[in-house]
């Protein structure tokens, strides 16, 4: 029962600055010493850092800070598939949502030499599915899933050796999807379960139908976390809020399910950004729900069982 802990203070990705202060916020709210009194061998593996890059321009005038991006992923594949190879379960904090296309990437090529496949739970406000010809903003955090699963129109980004089949995510939390995503999502036929879905159905039985998917294929599991998933009433501290977000209940209770699943091998925390928080709320509660994933419970209970 090993945790490693890698900090990856990336912003570039984002259209504001701060997410820079994620990692050392979440390090303040506690986030080892909770994990470790849940009984796991916690490896803080400090922060990983890039050299200073030259400007490479691109064709999309919107994009920018490309090269320190770019250089960002690289480093994050290669940290991933390491930490995914020594490790039992390794949490990404970041930094904003590139980080995913690195640590994506990365636990990518790890699967292939377990000969598994890997799932991704994404839990977002938005599915993340441009191209650098699509993004309007030219927020590279709007990118990790069109570049993990194999899209065109990513020439400038490291070339991906292994890519996730779009059929393994199951997203959940969306509710701002620009027009080039929604066709994207279409075409690729993506699992998304909108806001409109989740107050249809709650989000216990999307969830469990995708962990029996993870089960039967046995699949590694990838959680992605992007702040903004949750309402900003509860998580102010994220640059891209959209209302209308996951509950503190929801929140909690996919985090003790995914947990009871005991299927989870690797977690990234992204889009934290501290200097938009109010007293370190926000990251007080991400540490919060990484301890319901990680088995925090109110009480033993019987888990369903699988
Ligand atoms: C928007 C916002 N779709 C963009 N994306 C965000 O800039 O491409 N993703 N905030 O988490
Ligand atoms: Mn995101
Ligand atoms: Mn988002
Ligand atoms: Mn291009």
């Amino acid at each position: 029962r090993t945790v490693s802990i890698l900090g990856a203070p990336i912003q570039t990705g984002a259209s504001q600055p701060g997410c820079i202060m994620g990692p050392a916020s979440l390090r303040i709210a506690g986030l080892g010493d909770i994990l470790t009194e849940l009984g796991w061998e916690v490896n803080d593996l400090g922060d990983l850092s890039i050299p200073a890059q030259d400007p490479v321009p691109h064709k999309n005038p919107a994009i920018h800070d490309l090269a320190e991006t770019r250089a960002w992923i690289e480093a994050l594949s290669d940290a991933a598939f390491d930490a995914a190879q020594k490790h039992d379960r390794p949490i990404f904090i970041g930094g904003d949502h590139a980080l995913a296309a690195g640590t994506l990437s990365g636990l990518a090529r790890h699967a292939k030499t377990q000969d598994r496949p890997l799932f991704v739970l994404w839990l977002d406000a938005h599915p993340d599915l441009h191209t650098l010809e699509t993004t309007t903003s030219g927020n590279l955090h709007g990118t990790p899933v069109a570049y993990v699963t194999g899209q065109p129109d990513f020439e400038a980004f490291p070339p991906l050796e292994a890519s996730i089949d779009p059929k393994n995510f199951c997203m959940m939390g969306i509710r701002s999807v620009d027009p080039a995503e929604r066709e994207r999502i279409k075409q690729i036929g993506l699992e998304v379960h909108d806001m409109r879905a989740i107050d249809e159905t709650g989000v216990l039985a999307p969830l469990r139908a995708f962990l029996d998917r993870v089960r039967k294929a046995n699949g590694l599991l990838h959680v992605s976390f992007d702040v903004d998933f949750l309402d900003p009433g509860i998580a102010p501290a994220v640059g891209t809020t959209v209302p209308g977000g996951a509950t503190f209940r929801e929140a909690h209770l996919i985090m003790e399910e995914v947990g009871d699943s005991d299927l989870v091998t690797s977690l990234d925390i992204v889009e934290l950004n501290p200097f938009l928080d109010e007293r370190g709320r926000t990251a007080k509660l991400l540490c919060d729900l990484a301890a319901s994933l990680f088995g925090r419970r109110v009480l033993d209970r019987m888990t369903r069982s699988f």
